[in-house]
């Protein structure tokens, strides 16, 4: 699952930077295609002819850019403020919330600007004090596919570490955690994994790692001290499924033993889509199976201005029953921190 791109287009300013500078020597030493991106964020030289092939070209294509704003969006249900340190990643779900907000071109983009990016946090956290405030290290992307090569989340778990005031978390159903594991993260960094279903994860999660390696990498990052967590997205609806995601559970406490029963959290999130991702979403993969029929949704409009089809709310009542119910008698020390 080792991500290596395939091209990697440079913002002439991120040569500025220390990062940009290494990445730049890294990828023309081994051999990577490496240019110079035209303008910021303007990367208009991804092949592809159809928007199925422009996708699966831009999830192999590197942007090494500078993040313009310091200005954090917020963050609900899971933190305060989001924490931009890359967009996108080399998974291709097709389910993933990202079609509606990245374009026809979902590539990977890494902000060499790090030092920048968490002196802006450091004002957020002085501005709450005394309460403590939380950073989403995950909201427009899976951080650790490209942590191989910018090494900015160890960094930011390390800065998190040495905050008294500041907290971070941040979800990835990637398991390239070993560089992670020695971090001084002094319990200030929730770290979660993603996990779904055999089936949703066989029909819909490509280029991701099945759930048995997603739970050993979740025991290493456990044996390592951090606050483990679990998200389980999205939860769909299928002939079957409550069984299926009891099993989840079953398996996930049978896997974790008693190195997870203190201080675990699960956030449940049910599966939603977007008028403009849908349509994406059939260009690219014009057979899916997702469950997308506006007709059996309840339309509720959304923080960023795209409207989305949820569940309606009995279906949403079926959920909290069920891992309400699963969670306490598997989990008993844990905490549901919310369901959507
Ligand atoms: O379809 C995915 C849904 O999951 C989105 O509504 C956000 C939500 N989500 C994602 C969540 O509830 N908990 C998480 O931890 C996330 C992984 C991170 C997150 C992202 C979040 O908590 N809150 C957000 O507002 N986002 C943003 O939502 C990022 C992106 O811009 C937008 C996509 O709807
Ligand atoms: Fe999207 Fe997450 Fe899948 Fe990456 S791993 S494609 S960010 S849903």
């Amino acid at each position: 699952m080792t991500f290596v791109p395939g091209r990697v287009f440079f913002e002439r300013d991120a040569l500025k930077y220390p990062l940009g500078e290494k990445l730049y020597r890294q990828f023309t030493g081994e051999g990577i295609p490496v240019s110079l991106a035209a303008s910021h964020n303007r990367i208009t030289e991804i092949p592809g002819k159809t928007p199925r092939e422009a996708y699966f070209e831009s999830k192999r294509t590197l942007v090494v850019g500078v993040r313009r704003t310091l200005k954090f969006e917020t963050c609900k249900p899971s933190a305060h403020y989001q924490l931009p340190l890359c967009t996108s990643c080399s998974g291709k779900c097709e389910y993933c919330y990202l079609h509606t907000t990245l374009g026809n071109r979902p590539y990977l983009r890494v902000y060499v600007n790090v030092d920048e990016i968490l002196a802006a946090a450091e004002t957020y956290i002085k501005e709450q004090a005394p309460e403590i405030t939380v950073f989403e290290g995950a909201a427009t992307s899976d951080p650790i596919p490209a942590e191989r090569y910018t090494g900015s989340l160890k960094r930011t778990i390390e800065f998190f570490g040495a905050r008294e005031l500041g907290r971070f978390r941040f979800v990835t159903k990637h398991t390239e955690v070993d560089s992670l594991l020695d971090a001084d993260h002094r319990g200030h960094t929730r770290f979660r994994f993603s996990i779904n279903t055999q089936r949703v994860i066989k029909k819909y999660e490509h280029g991701t790692p099945g759930i048995d390696e997603r739970l050993e990498a979740a025991a290493k990052v456990a044996a390592s001290g951090y606050p483990l967590g679990f998200i389980i997205a999205p939860i769909m609806v299928y002939p079957g499924w409550e069984d299926q995601y009891r099993d989840l559970i079953t398996g996930l406490k049978k896997r974790l033993g008693a190195a997870a029963e203190n201080n675990i959290t699960f956030e449940l999130i049910s599966h939603r889509f977007t008028s403009r991702a849908k349509k994406r979403i059939l260009k690219i993969f014009p057979s899916t199976t997702l469950p997308m029929d506006e007709g059996e949704r309840k339309y509720k409009y959304g923080q960023f201005g795209y409207g989305k089809y949820v569940y309606p709310k009995e279906t949403l009542q079926e959920m909290d029953f069920l891992f309400s119910r699963e969670l306490e008698r598997n989990f008993p020390g844990s905490r549901v921190e919310y369901l959507v």
